[in-house]
């Protein structure tokens, strides 16, 4: 009997032993919207579980999230990395305290829990990626200027951008808008649109169409995906200069009236494979670039960047200083001098209005 009495004791001793650290001292931390934000920007996180319902996933939800409903949590542990460092949401922080608590008391040790849930995230503005029925009825409500976020998943249709506006993909593997072989994915009809973080694929065949054709499409057209293929099909007339490709190969021409530069500068590839020989930021050799380009840029474009080198800084205001008070028409304003590439706003006169706008952009750099 007293050997039995002392292995129990020891038995108790021993659970005390190892349930202090596991279920005393450790403990989930509390963030709030804002440091959630910073801490995102920074990486900082492995995961993002959101614990909320499917419909309310469906409804908007933080990038990547990972969806494992409350209910669910405990018998689902297996999918998570109990070392990973995880932030925790719900809609207004009520039930990701309770899937915090169930985390730490099952050994994970960096345990975020977001305060305020979603509900504070929208608040601060922060984006939420939605599963929207369809993106075109998303584009019809949008209005001039909306960034519209879409969730990741296969979207079978075909797209109008009508209007001025960005649209966002969750993920660029994972956010597919498929044309299903008939006709044109998404056809851009307006200046000034983003589209980025998509994979656009499998236009044409059925009906005639590409994966993106851009038309009437001026300025700032920012197309940054690996899998689109541009095609311009009897889009004519377009001028379609200071874009950024990535990752693009051979532009389609159309019927060959499309104008890929604005007299001095054209557009930047990131495939561009030939040399900028007097160092002005437009390439001088291997042109026209993709059959089309014959100022390809040699860093991807941004307002101010004169000498293209990817950072707006002093150098750009002495260039544009230095052709102060050419006009449209001078000699010089395209070859020999250029004067033309330091009229940053366009309107055929480089003075005082392009030095702000260099300002403006003070410091502005490519990532
Ligand atoms: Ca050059
Ligand atoms: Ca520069
Ligand atoms: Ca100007």
């Amino acid at each position: 009997m007293g050997t039995m009495r002392t292995a129990s004791i020891l038995s108790i001793l021993l659970a005390l032993f190892y349930a202090v650290p596991q279920g005393l001292m450790t403990s989930y931390t509390n963030v709030t919207a804002l440091e959630a934000y910073n801490m995102l920007g920074s990486n900082m996180f492995n995961l993002v579980l959101d614990v909320r319902t499917q419909s309310e996933y469906n409804s908007g939800h933080l990038r990547n999230a990972k969806l494992i409903p409350v209910s669910e949590l405990a018998s689902r542990l297996d999918e998570l990395n109990p070392t990973d460092e995880i932030l925790v949401y719900c809609h207004a922080g009520s039930r990701s305290s309770t899937a915090s608590q169930i985390l730490v008391d099952n050994g994970f040790q960096n345990i975020y829990n977001m305060l305020g849930g979603i509900t504070a995230w929208i608040v601060e503005g922060y984006p939420v990626f939605i599963k929207y029925p369809s993106i075109q009825e998303a584009i019809n409500t949008a209005s001039q200027g909306d960034a519209i976020y879409v969730a990741s998943g296969t979207h079978y249709e075909n797209v109008l951008i009508n209007k001025s506006i960005s649209l966002i993909g969750e993920n660029k593997e994972l956010t597919i808008i498929d044309g299903n072989r008939n006709g044109t994915v998404i056809h851009v009809i307006s200046p000034n649109v983003t589209i980025t973080e998509f994979t656009i694929q499998n236009g044409g065949s059925l009906l005639p169409g590409s994966s993106l054709w851009l038309e009437n499409v001026v300025h700032s057209n920012t197309i940054s995906n690996d899998s689109i293929d541009i095609w311009l099909n009897s889009a004519q007339n377009n001028t379609i200069y200071h874009n950024n490709f990535l990752d693009v190969q051979q532009p389609d021409n159309g019927y060959g009236s499309n104008i890929w530069d604005n007299g001095c500068e054209g557009n930047y590839w990131s495939n561009y494979n030939g040399s900028d020989i007097d160092s002005d930021g437009i390439g001088d050799t291997n042109l026209p670039w993709g059959g089309v380009d014959q100022y390809p840029l040699m860093s991807p474009f941004l307002f101010g960047d004169i000498n293209h080198d990817a950072i707006v800084d002093i150098t750009d205001i002495i260039l544009s200083i230095n052709a102060f008070g050419t006009a449209s028409g001078d000699f010089g304003w395209y070859e020999p001098h250029w004067f033309a590439r330091k009229d940053v706003n366009e309107d055929g006169v480089v003075d005082i209005t392009d030095i702000w706008v260099i300002i403006d952009h003070y410091g502005d750099e490519w990532q």
